[in-house]
């Protein structure tokens, strides 16, 4: 019998973000008891204690995030050898380092993990190339094994995903530097404008079965603001022409139990703009599609 059971991971860092209102965000869930019902109906389903940092903690933001990340996939490593089910909430996307790190670390070297990321931008900037310097547009770029060696040496010394097994949808604004970059290692990216063409069914199916191919494992890392910000005002950084709800939760409730599927990220919830909590709402949705 299948008994897995699902921990939720908040993540309270706002370090790689401009703003950092979304560290606030899970524990706002939390007390607000959001996922609450999912509690009750779901017998494993907890919270665990929020990632954080103390209040010593480096004011580079690069060896803050460095920090987190580490903690946070030490964090996974135990709760996947327990064999239970992660479910991070983020906080700002740079938490995706050390979520997939970690995931990466616990299936082994041998092992590939394959990413589904939705997502507005591309979060593939470096160092370099970033307008703004901030993490959570790197965070992708870091687990491809590009950018500062603090940030892709997490759990690990450097990749920790194949270009091949990582695929992109709900892009809508990015730089030219990151869009050269994923063309340049060939990571498969989904458009807004292919999503509208041919329909987020279609397109999570063929990105499930592309990174699925070669994979032990696979991870879905979801960006709030891939959603419309019309229906979900609630992100850190909003972007007309995103999905829809329904949609997204329709598309994902495709991979409904499915036994490689190894963890969930939702990131990027800001509570200070989410008027009347629909996107605390949107976050349990997205939640219920996919868990057993
Ligand atoms: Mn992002």
């Amino acid at each position: 019998m299948d008994i897995r059971k699902t921990v939720v991971i908040g993540v309270a860092s706002g370090y790689g973000a401009g703003d950092p209102a979304c560290q606030d965000g899970p524990e706002v869930l939390k007390n607000l008891r959001f996922l609450s019902d999912l509690e009750q109906s779901h017998a494993g389903f907890y919270w665990d204690d929020p990632v954080r940092l103390g209040p010593s903690h480096s004011p580079d933001s690069i060896d803050a995030v460095a920090e987190i990340g580490t903690l946070l996939a030490d964090r996974i490593g135990q709760h996947l050898g327990r064999g239970d089910f992660p479910l991070v909430v983020g906080g700002d996307h740079s938490c995706a380092i050390g979520t997939w790190s970690g995931v990466k670390r616990a299936l082994g070297d041998q092992a590939r993990l394959g990413l589904i990321w939705f997502d507005a931008h591309m979060d593939s900037h470096t160092f370099e190339s970033s307008p703004s310097k901030r993490i959570h547009g790197m965070a992708l770029a870091c687990l491809l094994g590009v950018g500062d060696r603090r940030l892709t040496d997490i759990a690990g010394a450097g990749a920790k995903l194949l270009p091949s097994d990582v695929c992109l949808i709900g892009v809508r604004s990015f730089e030219s530097e990151e869009a050269a970059l994923l063309a340049g290692l060939g990571v498969r990216i989904y458009s807004m404008d292919e999503v509208g063409r041919r329909g987020l069914r279609t397109v999570f199916a063929e990105a499930r079965e592309r990174i699925g191919e070669h994979t032990a494992a696979f991870g879905i890392s979801i960006d709030l603001d891939a959603l419309d910000p019309g229906e979900e005002p609630g992100v850190g950084s909003p972007v007309c022409g995103g999905l829809l709800r329904n949609e997204l939760t329709d598309a994902l409730s495709q991979a409904h139990g499915d036994k490689k599927l190894r963890a969930l990220e939702i990131v990027e919830y800001n509570p200070y703009r989410d008027t009347r909590f629909v996107t605390a709402r949107a976050i349990h949705d997205l939640c219920q599609s996919l868990i057993p």
